[in-house]
């Protein structure tokens, strides 16, 4: 027997051939503002940029970053790489140029295909990474782009150009890896999520089908980038799954974009997280169906939609949104609000496929009304994080994952919310570690010490807190001061991260061994 089954568990299949056998070449499967693609011409794609990867010797199970804005090359290279067996791993382009080189160079990528715009910031960490061969360049409408001076770069097209205009994939078993996505964890360095071809089908087949009720006709938009977990699923598989349409937005999300975006193709499912849709809220120009008069199904993830935002979104738009909760561990939404039964400020009930439980801290299942530890048993959970065996152990134990996250489940199955186990926060959507933030504050010339804390703002939605301890009477006063510090913070680690608030305080609370004690701060802040 030369392989370790019949079928091929290879995901390109499901996802992008099985169209093309099944006659649906000509439909349309992405538009970006520039470009669009058919099932047909992803295939092709898709497939030269295989036979490219191969060419240049990449091999198998070998790792290949994306840094891409959200483009009709997104799923070029994604399924490319997958029907060769090479491993993607999509990066967040908001990350800064050395945690971006973090990653490049933890996962040993050896070749990158990058959005032009986000090569120039890059160049002094690409010089550190001995492993990586190619540096794929891709302009986001299709022009030939800067290839800047690094010998290893070349242009999107002309990586494409010699390869054959269809590629069978690989064969791969379910259980194989097939792509990595990056988390980042409360302390040290973004750790990667291994995830098997199988867990793609998984989601599609549990939240996309059962839940959202995806179909061939719908068009998909989520604001959320693809190279989060969310996104990959909302703007990319789910759609793929029924041979359906997604809508890529590579700007910035911002209301007035995200309303034009709306009004232009019409999308009948749309994806946000919740600072999104509390800034649509606040816009002028949002009305019923958002723009769109094709808006059938809003979803919300990333963190705890607050119930006035889903109210004010129903009566505005006259479309509810099915707040759930997803994991980069478990790739997507595993808890979710159903269309029709949509109970704001929880998170809905189990999804379809996915086993919960809420335990206490002796591993005993909690009684309904009484909060513990979320633990999922589900479809679609990595395979494991790469080369860190202790933080694996810890997350995924057997069947199940562990997700920090504190939750009651009432009476009536619905799940609450209540907050993380570690400091964690979520900022639209995005991990933020505490730790980072204090230490960017640190770094600045003028502070002592800093704890960082989640703050709720007048929406509901948690943003970053800082107190801060001044080395000495600064001559800059008070405000100027906060608003360098705030600047400070952008410029070091990534702008969403910065605290929304500062008070300058004469200490910190702390325990005996010196530990900050956050939920002292917390506390205090609440009242
Ligand atoms: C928090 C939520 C309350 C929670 C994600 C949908 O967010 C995603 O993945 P991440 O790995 O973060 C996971 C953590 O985020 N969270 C997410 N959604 C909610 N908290 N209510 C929510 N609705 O702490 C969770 O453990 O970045 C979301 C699909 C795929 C995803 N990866």
């Amino acid at each position: 027997m030369l392989a370790a089954g019949t079928e091929n568990g290879n995901a390109v299949e499901f996802f992008l051939d099985r169209h093309l056998r099944e006659g649906r070449a000509a439909r349309l499967a992405f538009a970006d503002p520039w470009r669009t693609l058919t099932y047909g011409a992803l295939a092709e794609a898709s497939s030269r940029f295989a036979a490219a990867l191969s060419a240049g010797g990449i091999g198998r199970e070998r790792r290949v970053g994306l840094l891409l804005l959200d483009t009709i090359d997104f799923p070029a290279a994604f399924w490319g790489a997958i029907r060769a067996g090479v491993v993607p791993v999509p990066i967040n382009t908001l990350l800064t140029p050395e945690q971006i080189g973090y990653i490049l160079a933890d996962c040993r990528a050896e070749a990158l295909v990058v959005s032009a715009p986000l090569l120039p910031a890059l160049g002094p960490v690409l010089g550190l990474l001995p492993d990586l061969r190619r540096i794929i360049v891709a302009a986001p409408d299709g022009s030939a782009p800067d290839l800047g001076g690094d010998a290893r770069a070349i242009g999107w097209s002309a990586f494409l150009a010699d390869g054959p205009a269809s590629l069978a994939p690989v064969f791969a078993a379910a259980d194989e890896v097939a792509f990595w996505l990056y988390s980042s964890g409360s302390t040290g360095a973004p750790k990667g999520a291994k995830h098997v071809h199988s867990s793609l089908r998984a989601t599609a087949d549990t939240y996309a089908r059962q839940v959202l009720g995806i179909m061939p006709d719908d068009v998909m938009f989520s604001a959320a980038k693809l190279f989060f977990a969310y996104g990959l699923g909302n703007g990319m598989t789910f759609p793929m799954s029924v041979g359906a349409q997604a809508v890529l937005l590579p700007d910035r999300p911002t209301p007035d974009a995200v309303l034009a975006t709306m009004r232009r193709h019409r999308p009948s499912i749309f994806g946000g997280v919740p600072t999104l849709y509390a800034a649509l809220l606040a816009h002028p120009g949002l009305g019923s169906g958002a723009g769109s008069d094709r808006l059938r199904r809003c979803i919300s993830a990333g963190e705890a939609l607050p119930e006035t935002v889903g109210r004010r979104w129903s009566e505005t738009v006259g479309v509810d949104i099915l707040d759930g909760i997803g994991s980069t561990e478990l790739l997507h939404i595993f808890i979710s609000n159903r269309p029709g039964e949509v109970r704001y400020g929880t998170s809905g009930r189990a999804v379809p496929g996915y086993e919960l439980k809420i335990i206490d801290e002796n591993g005993a299942e909690a009684a309904d009304g009484q909060e513990g530890e979320l633990i999922v048993r589900g479809c679609s959970s990595a395979d494991g994080y790469w080369n860190q065996r202790a933080k694996s152990r810890h997350t995924f134990r057997g069947e199940w994952t562990y997700t920090g996250d504190t939750y009651l489940r009432d009476t009536e199955g619905f799940y609450h919310y209540r907050g993380r186990s570690d400091d964690m926060i979520k900022v639209s959507g995005i991990w933020v570690s505490p730790f980072e933030v204090e230490a960017a504050l640190i770094s600045h010339p003028s502070v002592l010490e800093a704890a960082v804390i989640g703050y709720a703002d007048a929406d509901g939605l948690i943003k970053p807190k800082a107190f801060v301890v001044l080395k000495e009477e600064s001559p800059i006063d008070p405000a100027t001061l906060r608003e360098l510090l705030k600047e400070h913070v952008k410029e070091r680690i990534g702008p969403w991260k910065y605290p929304r608030w500062i008070e300058l305080v004469e200490s910190l609370p702390k325990t005996a061994t010196g530990k900050i004690q956050r939920f002292k701060l917390r506390a205090e802040a609440r009242e």
